[in-house]
C-alpha cells in the first residue's frame, strides 16, 4: 500500500494541570440550530473548576474565516465558549483548516494543531488525527495545500459568497445529509501514530476525524483511542491533566 508521508506539523501545545473536558467533531452549523443550543447548553453545565476546554477540530462543520463568530446562528456558542471559566483551547480539525490563532485571540481562546497533556497514565497526546491517515494519498495533498500560509492567506480573503460555495462542493452530497458519519478507518496509519508518540515520549493518542469509538494497542504498550463525532445528547470526555514533570522535555 502506498502511503503519504508523514508531517508531525508544529509543536504540540502543553495542557495546564486540571480537570479538562474533551469534545470532537461538533460539525456544528447554523442550518442546525438545535445542535449549537445543545452544545451551548452543555457548555453551561461545565464544572466552575474546570481548568480548560479542548476541542480536538471540527467544531464547525465548515469554518470559512473570522466573520463566522460574528454570525448569529453563532452566537449561543460563542456566549458559552465565554462563560467557560478555564481555557478554551481549539485544535484545528479538516473543516476548521483556517481557523488562525488571531481569529479567536481576542477572547483569549487558543488554536493550535495538537496538544500534550501529562497525566496518571503518561503523556497523553491530543489531536484531530487526519494527518495519520496517510492511505489517502489525495487528502494528504489538499490537507499539505490548505496549510500553505499564502494559499490560507488568499482564501481567507475571497468574498464570502465564493468560500461557502467552496466549503459545500467539498463537503460534497452525502457529508451534507450524514454529516457526522463514520469514516473509513483503514486510512488512519496505526504505525504512523506509534511512531509520533513515541517521538514525543507519549503513551497514548486521542484523536477524533473517523467519527468512531475504538481503542487500538500500538507497539511498546502505547495506545490510540478515537472518540466519536459529538451528538446531542454526548458529554464531555474527562481527564485530569498533571504539572509536567522536570524530567519531561
Ligand atoms: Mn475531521
Amino acid at each position: 500500500m502506498k502511503l503519504a508521508p508523514f508531517h508531525p506539523g508544529a509543536a504540540p501545545i502543553t495542557l495546564a494541570p486540571g480537570r479538562w473536558w474533551v469534545f470532537t467533531d461538533l460539525h456544528l452549523d447554523p442550518q442546525r440550530p438545535e445542535e449549537v443550543d445543545a452544545f451551548a447548553d452543555r457548555l453551561g453545565s461545565a464544572p466552575k473548576d474546570l481548568a480548560g476546554l479542548l476541542i480536538l477540530g471540527d467544531l464547525f462543520d465548515a469554518y470559512l474565516g473570522p466573520e463566522q463568530w460574528a454570525q448569529a446562528g453563532y452566537r449561543p456558542l460563542v456566549q458559552a465558549l465565554q462563560q467557560i471559566r478555564g481555557q478554551v483551547v481549539l485544535l484545528r480539525g479538516n473543516r476548521d483548516v483556517l481557523l488562525e490563532a488571531k481569529d479567536v485571540a481576542p477572547e483569549g481562546w487558543q488554536v493550535a494543531d495538537s496538544a500534550l497533556m501529562a497525566t496518571s497514565l503518561g503523556r497523553l497526546f491530543f489531536s484531530h488525527g487526519d494527518q495519520f491517515c496517510l492511505a489517502d494519498l489525495s487528502y494528504q495533498r489538499l490537507r499539505r495545500l490548505l496549510r500553505r500560509p499564502g494559499l490560507r492567506w488568499g482564501l481567507r480573503r475571497l468574498p464570502w459568497a465564493w468560500r461557502s460555495k467552496m466549503a459545500r462542493r467539498l463537503r460534497g452530497y452525502s457529508q451534507e445529509v450524514v454529516p457526522r458519519k463514520p469514516m473509513d478507518a483503514k486510512d488512519l496509519i496505526l504505525e504512523a501514530v506509534g511512531g509520533h508518540l513515541q517521538s514525543l515520549a507519549a503513551v497514548g493518542a486521542v484523536l477524533g476525524h473517523l467519527h468512531l469509538h475504538r481503542r487500538s494497542e500500538l507497539a511498546g504498550g502505547r495506545w490510540l483511542q478515537l472518540l466519536p463525532a459529538w451528538q446531542i445528547d454526548t458529554e464531555a470526555v474527562e481527564f485530569h491533566a498533571l504539572a509536567e514533570s522536570g524530567a519531561l522535555a
